[in-house]
Parts: structure tokens; sequence; C-alpha cells
């Protein structure tokens, strides 16, 4: 009995996630410009001495979450899938930023308002699976960009 106790705790605390994985999340937020999709932004730190590849994303909060990333199409920035994860060197960290990779969310089950939280699971193959909750920021200025827009 103590022990399923403990082990309920150590699922729910994020801290203790963080800890023992060697893979660090950080600045997790969620942009959301339509009812129906979302994208999810964060930097990943792999702190362990052996590549891990983030090969896909779960969440309850979509009826389907991708990989994807930018890449230029006859001269035009388009989306598309990830195939094969992304890798992610030992010792070093990768960001998912506006513009590059993200995690996309297609079918949101319900619209996103801002500030609302979305749960996700990120699979790293080898290296585990790592809870993330990702925060609805539409107005978070892009890396390096100061405007603000809107208000
Ligand atoms: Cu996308």
């Amino acid at each position: 009995m103590i022990r399923m106790t403990l082990a309920a705790l150590a699922v729910l605390s994020p801290a203790a996630a963080l800890a023992d994985d060697g893979l660090m999340i950080r600045d997790a937020y969620v942009r959301s410009t339509n009812p129906k999709t979302a994208a999810a932004f964060m930097v990943v730190e792999n702190q362990q001495d052996a590549e891990c590849r983030l090969t896909g994303v779960s969440s309850d909060a979509a009826e389907v979450v991708e990989l994807h990333t930018h890449a230029e199409v006859d001269g035009v920035m388009k989306m598309q899938k990830v195939e094969g994860g992304i890798a992610i060197p030992a010792g070093s960290e990768h960001a998912l930023a506006r513009g590059g990779d993200h995690v996309m969310l297609m079918g949101l089950t319900k619209p996103l308002a801002e500030g609302d939280t979305v749960a996700l699971t990120l699979d790293f193959g080898d290296c585990g699976t790592h809870p993330v909750e990702a925060v609805l920021d539409n107005d978070r200025a892009e890396e390096s960009h100061g405007g603000h827009q809107g208000h």
C-alpha cells in the first residue's frame, strides 16, 4: 500500500520526473490561433552522454499530434511532418521554435483559451517518456524579436 502511494506521487510530481532521466524541458508554450489546431514549442536539453531522439508526442487535447518542421518547398516555407524523429545530441539542447520544429496538435478536443495548459507526453524512445505542461500564450514574442502585438 505504501509503495503504491509513493509511486503515484512520483508520477504526479514534475520535479521527480525531471530529476532522474537527464532530459530537461523548459520554456514550453502553446500557440493556437484557431479553435481546431495548436502548435507547441519548447527547449529540450539532453544532459545524458548519449543521443536522445524525440520520436513522437501524445496528448488528450487533440485527435492527432504530430512532430512538424518547416522546410522550403519550391521557394515557399511549408510545414511538414518529421519522419524519423528529432535527434537531441548528447550534452546539448534543441529548440522547438516558431518557423522550425514544433509539435502540431490537430483536431483540438476543445478550443484553447489564453492561460489554458495542455498536457503533452514526449516519447524519447530508449530515453523514455517525458510529461510536459505547456501553457497557451499567443502573445509570446518570438525569440530575439521584441515586438509585442495587440492590446
Ligand atoms: Cu505544424
